[in-house]
């Protein structure tokens, strides 16, 4: 086992069951338990977001660097990203988890030139990947920061500039070359700067028709090279941008339909993008998933005091269980997973509080799907929900529903029969059930 960077976790973190009073352990995470026809493991499909945890430094907008990270010491930018994959693997190997995510420049440092970018990109692909080997450790997607460098102010693929936007359209080609050698089983779209500031300066159907030709050019590509992952789209109203083109589930699956590209993509749907677009978290996966849609998560939490995107583990077991349930009735996230794209707070500078906050994440989402799956074991919900509807089962609810009444033929029978019947929607009654599964 990788042994360097984290010398006071000396063996992976453990299940300990709940009695348990160790931090460092799994209280309900017990990946090879059994729940339902799968393993936890293979339910929850955890990943760690190379991006916060690997290169976090607890920076924000009123100052720089808090932690210091012994992988990121050398002033060689290569000699630092190979030693911060090293540091990566070690956490997940510890950690016990089989997924990561990355995008390219979390991996490999930005060169001066943008062939020298590929180069470094691929040098530290190749460490990557032996280190993916040596650990079976597996990419879970990767993706392309298409929002840091200054190039992209304006945008990537909808830049007013077509060198920024041919810029981009390269840089992806190479992200995606990237992670179909790593064998990624998904590849990401984040809108990151695909979007706008003010309409005074914007062509906003423009814009949007680039971003149609952008994603089609991949698509296209992903084709002529046979990659065979699945591309996903990740929802989010503002930040950077005051609007995003890819604001919320139900604007990109629109937008996906109405470009004809619906039938390439699916949505990585996260927690924190959810909330600030004012929805739940079940709420984006719900539609996404009623769609077909869903096809893999970004699980964290946001602060309902914060208006930005906190990416804090997630710990609310309420939100979690929820979440799961609709995962649950989907039958799973197919090729995706639970990816922690979370990071911890600028104060919690010892590298212990990156296993803390993982730790916290997988128990939680572990018990909740012990309780989800409960639930539907049980048919708490669903018993009651098919009932709320029985009365499109048969008659007049039956008869609308196939298309076999007209209007008219509705009202003659509104008169004939007189006011309806209402029943409660036994909402209270609903979450004290809830509550009960989880207490
Ligand atoms: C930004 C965000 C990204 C994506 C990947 O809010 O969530 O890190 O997950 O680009
Ligand atoms: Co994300």
């Amino acid at each position: 086992m990788l042994n360097r960077y984290f010398p006071q976790i000396q063996n992976p973190v453990r299940f300990e069951g709940n009695e348990s009073r160790n931090p460092l352990a799994f209280r309900y995470y017990d990946k090879n338990q059994k729940v339902g026809d799968k393993t936890m493991a293979e339910h929850l499909r955890f990943s760690v977001a190379y991006w916060h945890t690997m290169r976090g430094e607890g920076a924000d907008i009123f100052g720089g660097a808090s932690f210091q990270r012994d992988w990121r010491r050398s002033s060689k930018p290569l000699d630092c990203a190979k030693e911060t994959a090293e540091a990566a693997f070690e956490l997940f190997q510890k950690l016990g988890v089989e997924y990561y995510c990355f995008h390219d420049r979390d991996i490999a440092p930005e060169g001066d030139t943008f062939s020298q970018s590929c180069d470094y990109l691929k040098e530290i692909g190749a460490l990557v990947k032996s280190l993916q080997r040596e650990t079976g450790v597996k990419l879970l997607w990767g993706t392309a920061n298409l929002f840091s460098n200054p190039l992209f102010a304006q945008g990537a693929g909808t830049s007013p500039n077509a060198h920024v936007m041919a810029w981009a359209l390269a840089q992806v080609k190479n992200a995606i070359d990237i992670t179909k050698e790593l064998g990624g089983e998904n590849y990401v779209f984040w809108g990151g700067r695909e979007g706008y500031e003010t309409l005074l300066n914007t062509n906003v159907k423009r814009e949007q028709e680039q971003f149609a030709r952008f994603l089609r050019m991949a698509v296209d590509y992903k084709k002529e090279i046979g990659f065979t992952g699945q591309f996903l789209i990740e929802p989010k109203p503002c930040e950077p941008m005051k609007h995003q083109y890819d604001s919320d589930a139900a604007t990109t699956l629109y937008f996906l339909k109405e470009h004809g590209l619906i039938d390439h993509f699916k949505l990585n749907i996260e927690a924190n993008h959810a909330t600030l677009a004012g929805n739940s978290f079940e709420h984006e996966l719900i539609v996404a998933s009623i769609a077909g849609k869903l096809g893999s998560v970004d699980a964290n939490r946001g602060d309902s005091l914060l208006g930005w995107d906190t990416d804090q583990f997630p710990t609310d077991l309420y939100s979690v269980t929820m979440a799961m349930m609709v995962i649950l009735n989907q039958n799973g996230l197919g090729t995706g997973g639970l990816n922690f794209d979370a990071k911890v707070r600028r104060s919690s500078i010892d590298p212990l509080d990156l296993f803390y906050g993982h730790i916290g994440g997988m128990d939680t989402f572990a018990r909740g799907l012990l309780v989800a799956q409960k639930m539907i074991d049980d048919k708490v919900f669903s018993g009651v929900i098919d009932d709320r509807y029985s009365s499109y089962g048969s008659g007049i609810g039956a008869q609308i529903m196939a298309g076999k009444v007209t209007m008219k033929d509705v009202e003659a029978w509104v008169r004939a029969n007189g006011a309806p019947t209402m029943q409660s929607a036994r909402q209270e009654m609903l979450e004290n059930i809830f509550n009960s599964y989880i207490f």
